[in-house]
């Protein structure tokens, strides 16, 4: 939904929402709600304009104004030319005011070819410029060495039509991290992007606990900081150390929420409770702030 609550983006299975539109992929697709005319439009739909794309689509993310929304689909017709053949997802973005989709995980230096695998989850910056998301594609940078085969994090600038990598080993700018990363969050302004991520090497921060762990990337300096730290060690997360999973980041970047199976992450707690917790880091000092029994 929009900030100001007019534009509310939903997904359905229905085939009867819109007169005029054939719908036969029987999967989910998404649609706009105008709540102050109290019109639905089409989001995922066919470059000709009268039927549904031809596969599923899920809702990703909308910008603050919600015109902009991002999403992934299996539909390879949503753009009159462009050649989509991997079989899986791709990450798409939907103007509103133009009527315009754009396909966002295209292959390096071809903006009309899908990466050669999937893209998924995509979340958007506020005023809809950047695009996080995550992608097996190993085509999608020039000149990116990906050996990992796993996922990715990606940053997509409608300004540029380019895709960067994010989960990029800190010891070659040039190559993925060595094991998968996903994108969870965006922040407002699109400079940082929150990462979970099981590659030891994302970060200079000592990582050797073989689990995942909780990342946020810096997009302007190309840097990755440990933010699943474990206490009083200056970021090294020593073998042993638990996973740490979903994570949500504020707005500004700068609150993180984690559940962690980690007993270290803060000093002095007495966690014998066996399952995740959840904790806060915010100016790189974690926090516990519930314990789940
Ligand atoms: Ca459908
Ligand atoms: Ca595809
Ligand atoms: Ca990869
Ligand atoms: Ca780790």
């Amino acid at each position: 939904m929009s900030a100001d609550g007019r534009w509310v983006v939903f997904s359905s299975l229905a085939t009867n929402i819109l007169n005029g539109i054939t719908d036969t992929n029987a999967g989910n697709d998404l649609f706009l709600f105008d709540a102050s005319t109290a019109t639905t439009t089409l989001i995922s739909r066919a470059s000709t304009g009268t039927a549904t794309t031809n596969g599923e689509s899920v809702f990703g993310a909308q910008s603050e104004d919600g015109n902009w929304v991002v999403f992934e689909t299996f539909g390879t017709n949503l753009v009159a030319g462009v050649t989509d053949t991997n079989a899986q997802p791709d990450v798409y973005r939907f103007d509103r005011n133009l009527a315009v989709l754009t396909l966002a995980s295209h292959a390096a230096g071809a903006a009309t070819t899908t990466g050669n695998q999937g893209s998924r989850a995509p979340f958007v910056s506020a005023d809809g410029r950047y695009l996080a998301y995550s992608s097996i594609a190993t085509n999608l940078g020039t000149g990116i060495t990906d050996g990992n085969n796993d996922f990715d994090a990606w940053i997509f600038d409608a300004a540029s039509g380019a895709n960067t990598l994010l989960s990029l080993s800190q010891s070659n700018q040039n190559q993925t991290a060595s094991a998968g990363s996903v994108v969870t969050a965006i922040s407002s302004d699109g400079s940082f992007v929150a990462l979970r991520s099981l590659a030891g090497n994302l970060a200079q921060d000592f990582d050797l606990n073989s689990a995942q762990d909780a990342f946020v990337h810096h997009v302007p300096s190309r840097t990755n900081k440990l933010m699943s730290r474990r206490a009083g060690t200056n970021g090294r997360q020593p073998p042993f150390s638990g996973a740490s999973l979903s994570t949500l980041m504020s707005a500004d970047a700068g609150t993180f929420l984690m559940t962690s199976a980690s007993t270290e992450l803060v000093s002095g707690i007495n966690d014998g409770n066996g399952v995740d917790d959840l904790f806060v880091a915010r100016d790189a000092a974690v926090v516990l702030t519930d314990s789940f029994e």
